[in-house]
């Protein structure tokens, strides 16, 4: 089998590359280890930025992002029992976010893909990437039992954090990363959310979310130990925590069923550069943010944004600069988005290692967040997303 890129992973960067590359009459295939249903289904994300948003309005990916996503003009600041909006549109030009579930934009996007007649591999078994440092790599995989060796010009590896692409890089590449003393735990409730707007808490018992997909679905956060056993948390015990952490200031947080739940450990991580030879990383493969800021998603998309980019312009005229700019392009964007993400999450938990003296530097924080607008501007345009240059 031949294709010009071959495409390891169908999340949303894989997937989204693929559709941009078809844009551009540019063919792929795409590999994935997952069956369908399972990468369809998989809570993840809920945030779009508008650059994200805008991006697949333009490519008419967003039928239904439209029809059924939430734009959110506005967060609320929760801290010492009263909450404070920043007015986030008002504050960067009427930019705003979307919530919108990472498996819709999953499940659209693969449906569009497969549409038009895109070829993606579900449940693919021994992924093996050969070759990246010739101009003929290879990808082979097995699918139902039958190992196929897929020849291209080029690999991008889309594969998320636990992904094997990354492990082609050579030595000479750094890993920069930072480990948090604590974990979310997430659920998805069928229970009216607590507010129109997410709602970030800071509280002594640690951090929580209220965040939501639908007026009847709520996803709800709670700071936890990272290496907290999750039966060590039924139902009733979540609600009563969020409830403490959370309800206060006249707010309510309304119970309902338990769909899903689960506890995602926090880091961030950088792996410089994110191309060697013909492999070019995108996404969580390359780059991990904790979830504080509601970035990862949306970095995976200006990666490939950019990826696509840089592959057109090669193919058209067969200049590498593009190609040779994708790392630092990207990187650029990355680091300020890991400043933010890291910032948002170092003003708002509570660190085990803290004393009074940070947690008052996190309040002083906090009450100039919310009471300076160049400083709400500054988190407000961080949070939409900034321009993408
Ligand atoms: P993904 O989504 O992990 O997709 C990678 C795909 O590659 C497959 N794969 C392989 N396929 C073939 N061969 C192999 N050897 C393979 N190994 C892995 C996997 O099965 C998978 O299908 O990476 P991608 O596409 O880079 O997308 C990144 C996002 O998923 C991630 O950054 C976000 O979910 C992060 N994130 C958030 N991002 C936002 O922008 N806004 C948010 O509000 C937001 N909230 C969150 C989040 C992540 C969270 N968790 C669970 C870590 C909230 C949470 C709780
Ligand atoms: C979500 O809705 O899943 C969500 C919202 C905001 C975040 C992280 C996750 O910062």
């Amino acid at each position: 089998m031949r294709t010009q890129v071959a495409i390891v992973g169908a999340g949303p960067a894989g997937l989204l590359l693929s559709h941009l590359l078809h844009r551009q009459g540019i063919d792929s295939v795409v590999v994935e280890r997952r069956s369908r249903e399972y990468v369809e289904q998989r809570v993840r994300a809920g945030v779009l930025e508008q650059s994200t948003v805008d991006l697949l309005r333009e490519i008419g990916l967003a039928d239904r992002l439209d029809r059924e996503g939430l734009p959110h003009h506005g967060i609320a600041l929760l801290f010492d029992g009263v909450s404070h909006r920043i007015p986030m549109s008002d504050l960067t030009g009427g930019r705003a976010i979307t919530v919108y579930g990472q498996q819709h934009v999953v499940r659209d996007l693969t449906e569009a893909r497969l549409a038009g007649g895109g070829q993606v591999y579900f449940e693919a078994d021994d992924v093996t990437v050969l070759d990246v440092t010739s101009a003929t790599p290879r990808v082979r995989f097995t699918v139902g039992g039958r190992s196929t060796e897929l020849e291209c010009d080029v690999v991008a590896g889309c594969d998320g954090f636990h992904g094997v692409t990354r492990g082609l890089l050579p030595a000479s590449a750094r890993i920069l990363e930072r480990e948090y003393p604590f974990g979310w735990l997430g659920v998805l409730a069928a229970a009216s959310p607590v507010d129109d707007e997410l709602i970030y808490a800071y509280h002594k018992r640690g951090f929580a979310l209220a965040s939501l997909r639908s007026p009847t679905i709520s996803r709800l956060y709670l700071q936890v130990d990272p290496t907290e056993d999750l039966a060590e948390w039924p139902d009733q015990r979540i609600w009563d925590e969020l409830g403490t952490r959370i309800g206060q200031d006249g707010r309510t947080v309304n119970e309902g069923p338990i769909l899903e739940k689960s506890i995602v450990p926090m880091r961030s991580f950088v792996c410089e550069p994110m191309r060697h030879g013909r492999l070019f990383l995108a996404g969580d493969a390359a780059h991990i943010v904790p979830p504080t800021g509601a970035k990862g998603l949306n970095l995976a998309v200006h990666d490939v944004h950019v990826l696509s980019a840089a592959l057109s312009h090669w193919y058209a005229t067969g200049s590498e600069t593009g190609l040779d700019e994708y790392s630092t392009t990207c990187l650029n964007r990355v680091w300020r988005v890991q400043h933010f993400s890291w910032w948002m999450t170092s003003m708002l938990h509570r660190f085990p290692q803290h004393d009074a003296f940070e947690q008052q530097l996190q309040r002083a924080q906090l009450e100039y967040v919310v009471s300076s607008p160049a400083a709400a501007t500054s988190l407000a345009e961080n949070y939409v997303g900034l321009p993408w240059s």
